[in-house]
């Protein structure tokens, strides 16, 4: 038979992927993720960025910035906890238990943050393999950099075209054929961004996912902060990087139709974030 070339996540599929917290689970076993967002310039994406991971359920979720952005990430999320970085860049070995790693929201391409995250994140870094690079992140990424299919990267069109530009890649490229071509230049998955969302595998063979149901309210400042945090949450859950990508962007993308009154009317951000469990009450029951 005649395999799709794109595959949806259909509802069931959502049910049979959804990381379900067992009996005996503890808050290091349900999954631990940090999050280096935020920066002078832009603080709230930190807020935004560990409300997507907390909203998606992560048993732990650290935050690595300044301390003028961990008092307002604080300030509307007491649950996280918040670990102080100054101009240099982190030591994961300081931080304690991570599972996943999410690196760039709201940081500039040039931050040493960005950089010892991306790191760490290598096929060759000290670990955690698997997280998210997204913005700023994206922005710091070398031709040198390679990665394994735990690791997400999710640009928009203009940060895929300015990474595209590093790697030789042709940026004029439709989403389809440029996600694919990062992914195959970078090993990591790529989740690129859009009205339609589409995620490359590494592998060639392997179909590629997309989701096209959100509404265009999602276009608003920060959406694409939380995404970053709500993916975060399902790679420390241990969801290899493909299948967490297509979760992440249904759930996304449904919880801004909910935000939104089905397309009706604006959304902000933290919205999205906050509409993550009553969107996953209606799949799961
Ligand atoms: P155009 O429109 O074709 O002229 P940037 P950013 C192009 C943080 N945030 N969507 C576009 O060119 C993020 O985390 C903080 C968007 C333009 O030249 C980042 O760290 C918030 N752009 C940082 O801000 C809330 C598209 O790309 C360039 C595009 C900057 O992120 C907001 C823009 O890219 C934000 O999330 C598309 N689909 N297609 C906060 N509250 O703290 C092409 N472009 O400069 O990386 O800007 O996305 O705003
Ligand atoms: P970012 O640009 O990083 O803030 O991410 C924006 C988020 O909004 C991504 O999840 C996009 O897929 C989503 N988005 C942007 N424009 C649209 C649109 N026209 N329709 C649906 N979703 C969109
Ligand atoms: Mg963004």
């Amino acid at each position: 038979p005649s395999r799709a070339l794109v595959e949806r996540l259909e509802d069931e599929d959502v049910r049979r992927l959804w990381p379900r917290a067992g009996r005996d689970d503890s808050k290091y076993t349900r999954g631990v993720v940090a999050i280096a967002a935020g920066s002078t310039r832009y603080p709230g994406a930190a807020v935004l960025a560990c409300s997507g991971a907390a909203r998606a359920g992560a048993g732990m979720v650290r935050c690595l910035a300044p301390a003028p952005v961990l008092d307002l990430v604080l300030r509307a999320r007491p649950e996280v906890l918040g670990h102080p970085v100054e101009d240099g860049g982190v030591d994961l070995a300081d931080i304690g238990r991570t599972q996943a790693l999410v690196v760039g929201p709201g940081l500039p391409g040039d931050d040493a943050r960005a950089r010892s995250c991306i790191d760490a994140l290598r096929e060759d870094g000290q670990g955690p393999h698997r997280g998210v690079i997204d913005a700023g992140g994206l922005d710091a990424l070398d031709a040198s950099d390679a990665f394994g299919a735990d690791v997400v990267l999710t640009p928009h069109r203009g940060e895929a075209q300015r990474l595209a530009r590093r790697l030789d890649i042709d940026p004029e490229l439709a989403a389809a054929p440029l996600a694919r071509a990062l992914a195959e230049a970078t090993g990591a998955t790529v989740l690129m961004k859009g009205a339609v969302t589409v995620i490359a595998p590494p592998d060639p063979e392997a179909p590629l996912l997309a989701q096209d149901d959100a509404t265009g309210y999602l276009a608003t400042a920060g959406t694409g902060d939380v995404l970053a945090g709500i993916l975060g949450t399902l790679l420390a859950a241990g969801l290899p990087g493909p299948r967490a990508a297509a979760l992440a962007a249904v759930l996304h993308g449904r919880a801004g139709r909910a935000a939104s009154h089905d397309g009706l009317v604006p959304l902000v951000a933290l919205d999205v974030a906050e509409r993550v469990p009553e969107v996953l009450a209606t799949i799961l029951t």
